[in-house]
């Protein structure tokens, strides 16, 4: 499999967390988000939402939308597993993953960030502080679901599930952004739980052979 990414996108982030967790190899193809080549009409054939990641199947089918694509990993590589089996369980993991990726993430990608600066004229400590209400708004919800029953030493349970594939990189991003972390110890302690496992810390944007 080819896994197309960026060091530091944080939906890319969320795929190599699953398929290091699943134990499954990939090659990487790097496309440089910052200086735009996922607009350029070669990625544009790769992936028609000119958005990383794509993940390239042995025989060439191509899958979009990281959410998508931990979905079918699980669905095809079970163990172990990323969600729960409980039914009530899973909709809870599920919750907590699209809290991150719909509701958080959207807000504070590159292309609303650049429009916010290009279009809108907004400086950048404008912008900064534009990502800190977003995530400080996100990061606040979160931490009162996980005050909820079902969460343990990760977002659900003693397992890392889809939502840790979500979380990590959301805090990986705040982090980079100097986001107050404080308030939120539950999701604090579920991150340093999960950068424990070496599936997450491999896939960290450092740890990246594109990493700047
Ligand atoms: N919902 C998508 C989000 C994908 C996405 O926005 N990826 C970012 C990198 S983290 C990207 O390609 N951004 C390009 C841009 O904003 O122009 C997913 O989960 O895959």
């Amino acid at each position: 499999m080819k896994l197309y990414t960026y060091f530091r996108s944080s939906a890319a982030f969320r795929v190599r967390i699953a398929l290091n967790l699943k134990g499954l190899r990939y090659e990487p193809v790097f496309v440089h988000l910052a200086k735009g080549e996922h607009r350029q009409p070669d990625y544009a054939k790769v992936n028609p939402q000119a958005l990383l990641p794509t993940l390239e199947l042995d025989d060439g089918t191509r899958l979009t939308q990281s959410l998508a694509i931990m979905e079918w990993l699980e669905e095809k590589h079970p163990a172990p597993a990323l969600l729960p089996k409980d039914a009530l369980a899973r909709a809870r993991v599920r919750s907590l993953a699209y809290l991150v990726a719909c509701e958080i993430h959207p807000l504070n990608n590159l292309r609303v960030l650049q429009h916010l600066k290009r279009a809108l004229g907004q400086s950048q400590e404008q912008i900064d502080n534009w990502y800190r209400h977003w995530i400080g708004d996100g990061l606040a919800k979160l931490e009162a679901d996980l005050a909820r029953p079902g969460t343990g030493k990760f977002c659900h349970g003693d397992a890392p599930s889809l939502a840790d594939c979500c979380l990590v990189p959301q805090i990986f991003n705040a982090k980079r952004y100097n986001s107050e972390l404080t308030p939120y110890p539950a999701t604090m302690r579920v991150f340093e739980n999960c950068m424990k496992l070496e599936a997450f810390d491999r896939a960290q944007p450092a740890k990246q052979p594109d990493a700047e």
